[in-house]
């Protein structure tokens, strides 16, 4: 534990977001001093943060290379800072210990823990993992990735919690070792935030890191990239696969199955599109592995609602309907969207924003497959329309991507935004890109009212 009673002479949070600030709370939580780095933060966000956080010294922009940093330092890095920024450099240099609030976390925690990870889907499923516990009356904490820090857990009320329910992206997972998770599951690995990790095998290789320690593996057979190394070293390990053929959990004619035993039909499943059943055979799996019966969560999982900006439904416009996919940030994710949603090419898909360094060639086959019009915006257009071979239009903004669309739909046609690109070259995030699309599709209902 890296509390009072380890040797630590300074501990430093770099990294000032969503992530560092729960690390401050945690350590005033504990009476333990600490000084925050952050080197992208405007100076005068950082001065109002000082008002509300105590800590001993701030270092902001570039000031954190006048730190000399021991050995008996301890620095938590924040999950969006790489590996080789010159921050992380100088500290690895000067021998101090670096972690992260997860690794923190999981020698704290005495619960068993449920841990996610996956390029596309991952917040969807845990969401249902928690849904399933929770009908079933445990106390859940649903942490990590998807939003939520996981230090701020561990507050006053976290004795009440009975389960972990932990989202973890290849940016936490690649600084943690053994998280001793109770089950371990990778969805799904397709190239994502190639900007970041050096290659896709890299990403690959953190993705796998979530196995490391655990009781229960949950894999999915449909992808190499999800298989565990080696089984777990747990006497009591067992390991369940998902796919669409030959796993232990798979979907024959309509219905997903354990052991050749019906349990679901799709069609009684909110969620819906091929991806959406994948992942909930990975949630079933999942809770099954924590000692749930199947038959207990399948009226679980028939009152789940999915969430916003994940293929989500906005509303009916001439015939048209309207669905907003802006958590569609990577190829694979729109890929998903296109297959599950479309019927005989009838989609019309926006998308494009800022470019992870991803080869957008795997959507040209796709959308001459499902989609009968590509609408693109954003930094990433250009490369994108480069790399397929459906003519592209380009638009400068959602209002206009909108209009468009609905020149260009026909009755019982989709218009889907799935951007297939990050969010930030025009927006704060993905979820202000949603609001705008809804905000977007809203006005058009309204004006042809
Ligand atoms: N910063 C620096 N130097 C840099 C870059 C950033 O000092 O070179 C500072 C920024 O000024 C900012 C802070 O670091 O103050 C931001 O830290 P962060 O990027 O690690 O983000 P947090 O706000 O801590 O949020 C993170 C996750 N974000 C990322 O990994 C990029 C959140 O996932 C997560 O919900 C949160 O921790 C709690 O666990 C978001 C995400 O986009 C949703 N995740 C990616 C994904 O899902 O694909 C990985």
């Amino acid at each position: 534990m890296l509390g009072k009673t380890t040797p630590v002479q300074r501990r430093f949070i770099l990294g000032f977001g969503v992530t560092g600030q729960s690390c401050a709370r945690y350590f005033s939580r504990n009476d333990l001093p600490f000084s925050v780095i952050d080197t992208a933060m405007p100076v005068d966000k950082a001065n109002s943060l000082a008002s509300v956080f105590n800590a001993e010294a701030w270092f902001i922009g570039k000031d954190y290379e006048s730190i000399a940093f021991s050995s008996n330092d301890l620095v938590l890095v924040s999950p969006g800072i790489a590996l080789d920024h010159p921050a992380v450099i100088q500290v690895v240099k000067s021998g101090a210990r670096i972690s992260s609030d997860i690794e923190l976390f999981k020698e704290q925690v005495t619960q068993p823990m449920i841990a996610v990870t996956g390029s596309n889907g991952k917040t969807t499923t845990v969401h249902l993992i928690a849904h399933i516990l929770e009908q079933l009356g445990k106390k859940v904490a649903l942490v990590g990735n998807v939003g939520k820090p996981v230090l701020d857990m561990l507050d006053d009320s976290s004795g009440a919690v009975d389960v972990i329910v932990l989202e973890l992206s290849s940016f936490q997972l690649e600084r943690i070792s053994d998280l001793n998770a109770e089950v371990a599951c990778v969805l799904n690995v397709t190239p994502d935030h190639l900007d970041r990790h050096s290659s896709f095998a890299e990403y690959a290789k953190a993705k796998r890191r979530i196995y490391q320690g655990a009781k229960h593996q949950v894999f999915n057979l449909e992808d190499n990239e999800t298989m565990p190394e080696s089984k777990s070293n747990h006497q009591s390990n067992s390991t369940l696969s998902f796919g669409f053929n030959d796993a232990n959990l798979t979907l024959k004619e309509g219905m997903i199955c354990f052991a050749g035993q019906a349990l679901l039909n799709l069609s009684d499943i909110p969620l819906k599109g091929k991806h959406n059943a994948l992942n909930v055979m990975a949630a079933l799996a999942c809770c099954q592995l924590m000692g749930i019966e199947f038959q207990d969560q399948i009226s679980a999982i028939s009152s789940f609602k999915g969430l916003p900006d994940r293929c989500e439904w906005c509303d009916q416009i001439d015939g048209v309907t309207y669905i907003n996919d802006s958590k569609g940030t990577n190829v694979g994710a729109t890929l998903s969207a296109l297959e599950g949603l479309s019927h005989h090419k009838n989609v019309v898909l926006i998308a494009g924003g800022e470019d992870k360094s991803l080869d957008y060639h795997p959507l040209s086959k796709a959308l001459s497959q499902f989609a009968k019009c590509l609408i693109l915006m954003g930094e990433c257009a250009p490369k994108i329309a480069e790399s397929v071979s459906m003519p592209a239009t380009f638009v400068s903004n959602v209002d206009e991507a909108v209009h468009l669309a609905h020149q260009l739909a026909a009755p019982s046609d989709i218009v889907l935004l799935s951007p297939a690109a990050a969010s930030f070259d025009m927006f704060d995030n993905y979820k202000q890109r949603g609001q705008v699309f809804r905000a977007a599709v809203q006005r058009l209902k309204e004006a042809r009212l």
